[in-house]
């Protein structure tokens, strides 16, 4: 472990502001990173200052003058470069995101993957910020648009995508011209300094400085300076509902821009003609993956009546045989919660499920050892308790029986958040109702495949208290900047648009 943190450049005490390289003296405290295996001391991060974070931001602020006149090709050269150091350090990274926010082994390594993956993309994007061309109602003239970057970048992020999260946003707005600010959770602080170092590098090798800027800082001050703060004019945050209405409303209110991805109440529905086989996989990564901790897990599982009898004793089975234990040892499924908080939401969560009358199938306990470890849990429910409206960053699974593709879309989209959904069946008419403009009301809607483990180069966000943001591939990347509409007279008249004549 000491290795590994050795390796990416951590050390006991890390300076938590960074305008490429840290910045020194002064900070406001600190805070200890913990591993939720055990709950040991990873190592401790000091935490910035408002007047640092101030800092980082007018260093990004004079980086963007400069970087958005580069070349958008000559920028996706650099990130090029990034996703190359990200390779190369994949293993260490992945590790230290297991051992920071408990990710089992193969999640951790994916985390960093699907950071190269976006880095790829955004590599490939650089060449191709298009806009439209159009023709003009004027003759000799000639109408076009083009994008141009906004400038810094405010971004904030959660614990459980430490690492990926950022670089969704950060390559993107890198190769479109912006520079970034990076606020990570103060749950994952030393993934984030890794990743900026890594990435740094870098910058620092192409001569650059500013582009980047990482600020570990508090909430109430580094945080509300930042949604605040009129210099960043797109803000892009990842976290609870609560979080994100916060930010979307502070920085509605100075024009600013506001990318939201927050929570999710991710359903799975299984109709009675789906290959159950396939259901059942596509049910448990969903549910007992990332310990339940991601945006996308399926909380949900909507179960056609002819087929809930057979489909829950095999969930149940399942669920039992989910190996739980150290994230990095072979063969583990589900590691830690991230802290002893998380592990008091889900025993209230499955309280609160109790005494509105589910019924608890298999799992719910803690886990007899050092660490936030706990059973994740199964409990037959109703789509009326309150309590599966509600998101619960854990491994507990709701799973309740309908009768018709029509109840079961509608108890689907009966809740407050509207991220992922899926649908598992073998109809060609099933599948096509639930991706129809009367089916899922979720940003992103599966068939025959789990709610969880989206891959980059579609847009990702969902809809109502999701917060209707996009982030990572598709067209997300025009979140990042802003359009001009260009109109250019070669002719040697004046005509006007609408035919309006105007001459003296
Ligand atoms: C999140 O949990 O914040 O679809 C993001 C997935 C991942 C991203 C999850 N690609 O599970």
């Amino acid at each position: 472990m000491r290795d590994v943190l050795a390796r990416l450049g951590l050390a006991e005490t890390n300076p938590g502001a960074y305008a490429g390289a840290a910045l020194e003296g002064g900070y406001a405290g600190r805070v200890e990173s913990l591993n939720p295996s055990d709950n040991a001391v990873l190592a401790a991060v000091e935490l910035a200052t408002v007047a640092q974070y101030d800092k980082v931001v007018s260093e990004a602020a004079r980086a963007y003058k400069e970087w958005r006149m580069l070349p958008a090709p000559k920028r996706g050269e650099i990130v090029r470069q990034m996703a190359e150091a990200l390779r190369e350090r994949k293993e260490d990274l992945g590790a230290l995101v297991s051992l920071e926010v408990g990710k089992i082994r193969a999640e951790g390594q994916g985390e960093v993957q699907e950071s190269i993956d976006i880095a790829d993309f955004a590599v490939g994007l650089s060449r191709q910020l298009y806009g439209l061309s159009m023709h003009s109602e004027r003759p000799r003239h000639r109408m076009y648009e083009q994008w141009h970057p906004l400038g810094v970048v405010g971004v904030i992020t959660a614990f459980n995508f430490p690492n990926a999260v950022w670089a969704w946003n950060a390559m993107l707005a890198a190769v479109c011209g912006d520079t970034v600010v990076w606020k990570p959770s103060l749950k994952a602080p030393l993934t984030a300094i890794a990743t900026h170092k890594v990435c740094e590098q870098v910058l620092a090798k192409n001569g650059w400085s500013g582009v980047f800027g990482l600020v570990i800082g508090g909430d109430k001050d580094v945080g509300e300076t930042m949604i605040h703060d009129t210099r960043l004019p797109l803000i892009s945050a990842t976290g609870s509902t609560r979080m994100g209405r916060r930010i979307g409303t502070v920085v509605a209110e100075r024009f600013g821009r506001s990318l939201l991805e927050l929570g999710g109440n991710n359903a799975i529905i299984v109709e009675k003609d789906a290959d159950l086989a396939l259901a059942l996989r596509g049910v448990l990564f969903g549910a007992v993956g990332t310990a339940g901790q991601r945006c996308t897990t399926t909380r949900r599982v909507l179960i056609h009546k002819d087929v809930y009898g057979e489909l829950v004793p095999k969930l149940v089975t399942a669920w039992k045989q989910c190996r739980i234990g150290d994230p990095l040892a072979e063969g583990t499924l589900v590691g830690p919660l991230i802290d002893a908080q998380a592990v008091e939401t889900f025993e209230h969560a499955l309280s609160a499920a109790v005494a509105q009358g589910g019924k608890i199938l298999v799992g719910g306990k803690r886990v007899d050892r050092p660490g936030n470890f706990v059973e994740p849990a199964i409990v037959e429910a109703r789509a009326d308790m309150a309590i599966c409206r509600e998101e619960t960053f854990a491994p507990i699974l709701y799973v309740m029986p309908y009768d018709t593709l029509e109840q079961a879309i509608d108890w689907q989209n009966d809740v407050p958040q509207g991220l992922s959904s899926s649908i598992f069946t073998d109809s060609f008419r099933s599948a096509e109702t639930f991706l129809s403009a009367s089916g899922s009301d979720c940003g992103i809607a599966n068939v025959n495949i789990g709610t969880s483990g989206a891959e980059i180069g579609g847009a990702f966000g969902g809809e109502k208290e999701t917060g209707g943001g996009r982030e990572s591939g598709s067209d997300a990347w025009k979140a990042y900047m802003r359009r001009q509409t260009n109109t250019l007279n070669w002719g040697r008249d004046l005509p006007l648009a609408q035919g309006i004549t105007f001459d003296v």
